[in-house]
């Protein structure tokens, strides 16, 4: 592998994509500014520029609305895209400040971590100063995420549209979603054979092509959803009680475990109480996720809000406990062995989004098979902190050897490595540079 030529296309992709205040994830396909992808963004751009991976999470702080919640996408006006201000319409909630044009929902909350890591970048004057800017919205998202979707406070969040998980057709949701009619319009659509009919409007797959995409149905399913949330104003006490597709997601919850200790670790530095949800959700730390835990399968899942059950469908978010926090050996030790079976996690080219042996199991579509960079960085930072450093490095080797061989795609195939989806990834090129580093 020439790293050094890896580092530069990295940095062309960055580059190209670069907007001046934020980077779109692909020219195209996605034009504006996302959530997630923002905070993986600026943990590559910290190497390059602090000023500039700075810059990126002062945009998406600005899209903040007056309860605290940070969306999922920030759009730039102009750009067409194939769920765009139409579809949300968010101004219909009080909550969303008049000049914001966003979606009404929001994304896995990396923010905190990607603040900590510019953070590793400036002196300590610099580095208070800019803990000190950040901190009150960060802390306010955060505070929202346990008020308003932990009402029953059981230590995990409830997330209520697919496209907030950032895993947008992981088989999990996917499992719900077919379980349940989400309207009768979609049932017709289905029903009728207007699927195939239907598929020819689709701007997406323009770009990319439909096999790698979600199929059809789903994506009407998710707009659908989208809908409904609109019509109840985004108003999370009545989505709570109303809405049938509600999901204490496991990955989310991961995330936001570890986003906590990060945002302590800044409160602390800056010498601020921290909110006093967040506070109790850092003492229960990755203990709030024991209730996931199903110890017959060795395995950790999502749980259906209304049902109460877990959803016993595995996707690439079982490893994300992990990076949440300092696990059980024990349960380190299972999840490692899945991730290295080959008839589940253990492809030639690793992680897959989807194991190998489950229904949804398709290896170049989307998030139901493909390996994803981010997750690979993730699972990495979970790996060195449960004291599987050996494990860290292997992936992370093969990670980069992957993107050196066959592109800064979006994602890749588990089996042979084909790179798909956009060309030109931004969050591929940024965690390059920082797994590089
Ligand atoms: C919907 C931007 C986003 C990522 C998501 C990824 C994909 C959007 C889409 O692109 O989702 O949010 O249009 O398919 O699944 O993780 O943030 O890169």
């Amino acid at each position: 592998m020439d790293k050094q030529k890896l580092l530069e296309d990295a940095r062309k992709v960055l580059d190209g994509n670069d907007l001046g205040l934020w980077t779109q994830p692909a020219p195209g396909l996605y034009p504006h500014q996302w959530l997630w992808d923002s905070a993986f963004i600026a943990i590559g751009w910290r190497h390059i520029d602090t000023n500039r991976a700075k810059e990126e999470i002062r945009t998406l702080l600005r899209s903040q609305w007056y309860n605290g919640m940070i969306p999922h996408v920030n759009f730039s006006s102009q750009s067409a895209y194939h769920a765009g201000p139409s579809l949300w319409k968010a101004n219909v909630s009080p909550n969303c400040p008049p000049h914001i044009l966003s979606t009404g929902i929001s994304q896995p909350p990396v923010i905190a971590e990607a603040v900590v890591r510019i953070g590793e970048k400036l002196s300590y004057e610099e580095r208070k100063e800019w803990y000190n800017e950040v901190y009150p919205s960060i802390a306010k998202f955060h505070e929202w995420l346990y008020r308003n979707r932990d009402p029953e406070r059981t230590g995990l969040v409830v997330i209520v549209h697919p496209w907030e998980t950032g895993m947008d057709n992981n088989p999990p949701w996917m499992e719900l979603l077919h379980n349940y009619v989400v309207s009768n319009r979609l049932w017709l659509m289905e029903n009728l054979g207007l699927t195939k009919f239907i598929e020819r409007f689709r701007k997406d797959t323009d770009i990319v092509p439909a096999e790698e995409r979600m199929s059809t149905y789903d994506l009407h399913a998710v707009y659908e959803i989208a809908q409904q949330l609109r019509h109840l104003k985004y108003d999370d006490g009545k989505i709570l009680k109303k809405q049938k597709i509600l999901v204490q997601d496991l990955a989310y919850n991961s995330i936001l475990i570890r986003a906590n200790s990060h945002l302590a670790a800044i409160a602390d530095e800056v010498k601020r109480p921290l909110p006093k949800l967040v506070k109790r959700a850092c003492e229960r730390g990755v203990g709030s996720l024991d209730e996931l835990w199903d110890s017959e399968a060795g395995e950790y899942y999502s749980k259906d809000y209304n049902s109460k059950e877990l959803i016993k469908v595995s996707c690439v978010g079982s490893f994300l406990p992990l990076y949440a926090g300092g696990l059980a050996p024990e349960r380190t030790k299972i999840l490692l062995e899945h991730m290295n079976d080959p008839l589940e996690y253990g492809t030639d080219y690793a992680v897959p989004s989807t194991p190998v042996n489950s229904s949804y199991f398709k290896p170049h579509c989307y998030w139901q098979g493909p390996v994803w960079i981010n997750m690979n960085w993730l699972i990495v930072q979970g790996l060195k902190q449960n004291n599987m450093g050996k494990e860290a490095d292997k992936l992370q080797k093969a990670t980069l050897e992957l993107v050196s061989e066959k592109g800064m795609n979006e994602y890749f195939s588990p089996l042979d490595g084909q790179a798909a989806g956009a060309p030109r990834f931004s969050w591929t090129a940024a965690l390059v540079i920082d797994m590089l580093q």
